[in-house]
Formats: C-alpha cells, structure tokens, sequence
C-alpha cells in the first residue's frame, strides 16, 4: 500500500496547529506498521529545515489561471524516521507569515488551490504509482475532481479527513477555472457555484472516496445541524463512508519525570515550580488551569469566564495561558493577577508543558472539539481533564474515572464540573485512583495507525470494485 498524505502543514517542519502535530505522527506509526506513506506539504519560506537533510528532485511544471508555472520538489524525511516529505516550493504561491496565517502574497483559497492542483502534476510525475491518496481539510479540497479529470479510472483512491468542519475555505469562481475546472464537467460543482462561490471543505466531503474525522462522536455530530456548519445534510447523505478514528499523541515529544507509581512525590514538586513561576501562594490549593488559543467561537471563553470566580471562591488557583482574539485576551487581562490567579496573554511551549504537568485540573470547555490533543496530555502528566463532553473530548475521558466531564454547554454544568473536581480534590483516594487511571491510559498512535491502515485497504477495494462495475 502506497498513500501520499496531503496536508498543509506537518510539524515539526511547519505547524500551526493540531493538523501540525497530526501530519508529523500519524505517518510514522503508518510507516511502523509497514505502510508505505509521503507527505507532501507546500515548501515555506518559513519551513524549518535547517536541521534536516533536503535535496532537490525533480521539477514540475503546473498549469495555473492560463500559465503554467515551475514547482521545484524537495524531498526530505519527517525527523526520527523513513517518512520521505516532498516539498512543493513556489515562491509565489506558497509564502508564510502574511496577516492570514499562511499567505502574504495570494489569498489562502488560490495558494491551496493552486497547491491541489500541484499535488495532482506531482502524482503524474511519478507514473500514479499511489493506491490511495490522503487529503486534509479543505486545503485539499479539490485533489479528487483534478484526479478524476487527469486519470480518469486509473485514479488513485482517496480519502478526505475533517479536521474541523467549521473552517471550509471559501473562495471566488475565478479559482475554478484558473485550476483548470471545467463548467459541466462535475455536477457537485456546477451545484456548489451557483451562489457565487465555491467552498473547498464542500467539494471534499462530496467528491472523496470516503470521509473521516477525528473521533467517532465528532463523526456523528457533524450530521447535526448544532455542528454541521450548514453542511450536516450533505455529510449525512454520504453516512455510510463517513467514520471517526481519533487521533493520538506522540509520546516521545512529553517528557515525563515520573510515573504511576512516582506521581505523588513527581507531581508535587512540579507544582510548587509552576506556583513559584507563576507567583502564586505555594500552597496545597487545588491548581486549574486553562491553555488554548482564544477562540471564542470553539474553545468556551464565555461559560469558562463564568467559573474563575467559583474556582477563586472555592479555596481554588486558576492559571490561564493562550493567545487570540483581542476582546478577549482583555477581558481576561482585567481580571488581574492575584496570589490565587495567573492571567498570561502569550504562547509559549515550555510554560504550557510546565502547566500540563503542575496543574491539579485542565480545563477544557470548548463548545465542540473535533478531537482536542491537550486533555490527552494532561492525562499522560496525572492532571485530571475537566471537559465538555462532546466531539473527541467525549471519547476520551470518562467521568469520574479519568477526569470530569459535563454534558450541556452552559455556565450552570461548568460550574457543577468545578465543584466535582473540588470534591475529588477533597477525597484523596478518589483523587489518587482517577490520576492512576489517567495516567495509564493510551493514546499513543498505534492503535489509530492500524485503523487507518484498515481504512486505507477498504477504501482501495471499494474504489477497485466501482471502477470494476463502471467498466462492464
Ligand atoms: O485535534 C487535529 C486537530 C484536532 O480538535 C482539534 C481541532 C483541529 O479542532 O486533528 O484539528
């Protein structure tokens, strides 16, 4: 099995996020288990790269908006492994660190569009000796209808991963036929642009071989309209190729200096660290803390704002790290600092690890969480996660077994889970066991790299079996 895994960023050559960390992990517990996986990723001037080995292959030439334009393709290997990573380089299109997150020089929808498009040249160059191609999120969203164009049944099969369904990667018409699209040719496009549009996510879920998302409840919410972010009906007509495998966490990238059996003594040393960095008393209070980017349309700003004041007035300490949207980094910021309260408006890796580890709680009240990787790291660092039970935050802690979860999105239930956790805080051997459990349990890569491995054998015999039927 050869699969080319599409993705517009892979850490840690470049990340910007989860979809980062998950592009840099899940190929090699693929390659682990003997499949056969590239990656390929657009090349940005950013890219880090000076610690790996890069060389030039081969050139390719992509027809784009009437010319036809050179990428050169670099190949390096994804640190610690054989994962070979192919780096398109254009330095017109793919520029990083412009006020969008990737591009300064072209809008995000025609950088990624431009890059389907390369991906497509880049799968002919090499003869289209790939069974499966790998799509991620809507900066993949058009790599099917271009296959289907240029190899017709000879197509490999695809797959189009959710990532998060409600950033879809809507751009102008001008984008369809600048990649070479034409009117006529794809009913579900021909649909789509009739508003005046197109919409990248869309196009993907609708024209892949089969769709995944990263944790089974998120796989089941997505065919609501509360989550579906108006496009539950067309998931839902697709229900029978649409599953969730959850994502995992790299281990190794967690140093941890303790284990279930050190905890006690292991944890509480690093408490005392995190309270004096933080200046906070240095007392037995129980420590919650909160670390995300603020986005207060995903990640429960509003009922979390509600709690502060319950955790302070409960004999709690509240740490919050993150970065984000301005009126909220300020109405967390007058809250002020205190003895018991740790407000910091920045993004910094080592203090976060420091606060996964110190903590005695993680809060984490997003209003849906495709997967969510931190509460899976609080579990590995015996801090117990206190979550909103929906999407993977629901399949991967249990109540009172390995953290504390709440079911309805209001400041009520938040509060009620702050009060739960206050009560496990109380009860030693409740408390001592939950963290046994967390820490014990395994989210490492391999048990999701075999589903995916399985996936990708379905997928190739159904795509063998259409064609088979197409051609009598
Ligand atoms: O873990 C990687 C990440 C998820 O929940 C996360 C999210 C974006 O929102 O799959 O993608």
């Amino acid at each position: 099995m050869k699969v080319l895994f599409a993705v517009s960023e892979a850490a840690p050559i470049v990340k910007l996020g989860g979809l980062g960390d998950v592009a840099g992990s899940l190929p090699k517990a693929l390659e682990h288990i003997g499949v056969d996986v590239d990656v390929v990723i657009p090349f940005y001037p950013l890219a880090k790269v000076q610690q790996l080995k890069v060389y030039k292959s081969i050139d390719i030439n992509v027809p784009f908006g009437g010319n036809s334009h050179l990428v050169e393709v670099f190949n390096t290997k994804l640190p610690g492994s054989d994962v070979d990573v192919l780096l398109l380089k254009n330095p017109h299109f793919f520029s990083l660190g412009g006020k969008n997150a990737f591009s300064n020089t072209v809008s995000e929808t025609e950088m990624f569009t431009f890059f389907n498009r390369a991906v497509v040249e880049l799968v002919k160059s090499r003869f289209n000796t790939y069974d499966l191609i790998h799509c991620n999120d809507w900066h993949t969203g058009l790599i099917t209808h271009l296959l289907e164009d240029e190899l017709s049944s000879t197509r490999p099969a695809t797959l189009f991963t959710i990532h998060n369904l409600l950033y879809q990667g809507v751009g102008g018409l001008e984008l369809v036929s600048a990649v070479g699209l034409v009117p006529g040719m794809h009913d579900l496009i021909d649909w789509d642009i009739q508003d005046g549009d197109i919409n990248l996510m869309l196009q993907g879920i609708t024209s892949s071989d089969y769709v995944n998302t990263v944790s089974p409840s998120y796989a089941k919410e997505i065919m609501t309209s509360k989550f579906g972010g108006g496009l539950d009906a067309i998931l839902k007509a697709k229900e029978g190729r649409v599953v969730g495998v959850l994502n995992g966490i790299d281990y190794g990238q967690f140093p941890r200096n303790y284990d279930i059996f050190s905890f006690k003594k292991g944890k509480s040393k690093i408490k005392q660290t995190l309270q004096e960095k933080m200046s906070l008393a240095v007392c037995d209070k129980p420590v919650f803390a909160f670390i995300s980017r603020l986005d207060p349309g995903q990640k429960g700003l509003d009922i979390l704002l509600e709690a502060i004041p319950i955790i302070l007035d409960n004999g709690g300490q509240f740490i919050l790290l993150g970065t984000g949207d301005p009126t909220w980094e300020q109405k967390f910021k007058t809250l002020g600092n205190t003895k018991d309260l740790s407000i910091n408006i920045a993004f910094d890796v080592d203090l976060a690890r420091l606060i996964y580890s110190g903590s005695d709680f993680l809060i984490v009240p997003s209003k849906y969480e495709p997967c969510g990787l931190i509460q899976m790291i609080a579990m590995w660092y015996g801090t117990l996660p206190v979550v909103h039970a929906v999407g993977g935050l629901k399949d991967s802690v249990e109540h009172r077994v390995t953290g504390i979860t709440f079911a309805q999105y209001t400041p009520k239930a938040l509060a009620q889970a702050v009060q739960d956790a206050l009560d496990v805080y109380k009860d030693l051997s409740v408390k001592e066991q939950m963290i046994k459990n967390a820490m014990s349990t395994n989210f490492s890569w391999d048990s999701s790299a075999k589903e995916y491995a399985k996936l990708y054998e379905r997928i190739v015999k159904l795509r063998k079996l259409a064609v088979e039927l197409a051609s009598d």
